[in-house]
């Protein structure tokens, strides 16, 4: 009992840190809401990034992410990966669907991720930097993206 106590303590605890620093930079308008978008840290001179968020629509229709865009990159692309021969391939995508009720979290190595070309500058650990993101409903939507402390290792294949 006592252990389950100090659990459930614990929990709270990683909860109330999360709700106050890390999964504060939430944003909606409208049925989108999106959370926690935050992006690999870059070397300098390195050309791209990606970030990666959860989207989610909690509205009645379907919208659906048509572009994105950030200040520290050329172009922000919408990417998705996929399994081809055993090789782990991405292309760009022309957008993604959002039907109601639909819940996505972007993760590192399969499914979508924003990919960042031609970065204007290094993604520095820590730090935050705007986006928006375009939908064809809910229109445009700003974020502010978070940099992970752990810097990009390059092993994610991200050839271009
Ligand atoms: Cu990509």
């Amino acid at each position: 009992m006592h252990t389950l106590k100090l659990k459930s303590a614990f929990l709270t605890l990683i909860f109330s840190i999360c709700v106050q620093a890390a999964c504060a930079h939430q944003s909606s308008e409208g049925d989108i809401h999106s959370a926690h978008p935050h992006a690999r840290a870059s070397l300098p001179g390195q050309r791209n990034g990606s970030v990666y968020l959860t989207l989610e629509n909690r509205g009645t229709s379907s919208d659906r992410l048509t572009a994105v865009s950030t200040p520290v990159a050329g172009t922000a692309a919408i990417h998705t990966m996929s399994m081809q021969n055993n090789v782990m391939k991405m292309r760009e995508a022309a957008g993604i669907d959002m039907p109601p009720r639909m819940k996505m979290k972007m993760i590192p190595g399969e499914g979508h991720h924003i990919m960042l070309l031609n970065l204007k500058r290094a993604l520095k650990p820590g730090e935050k930097f705007p986006m928006t993101l375009v939908f064809e409903k809910a229109g445009k939507v700003d974020v502010s993206v978070a940099v992970d402390q752990v810097q990009s290792t390059g092993a994610m294949p991200h050839a271009h």
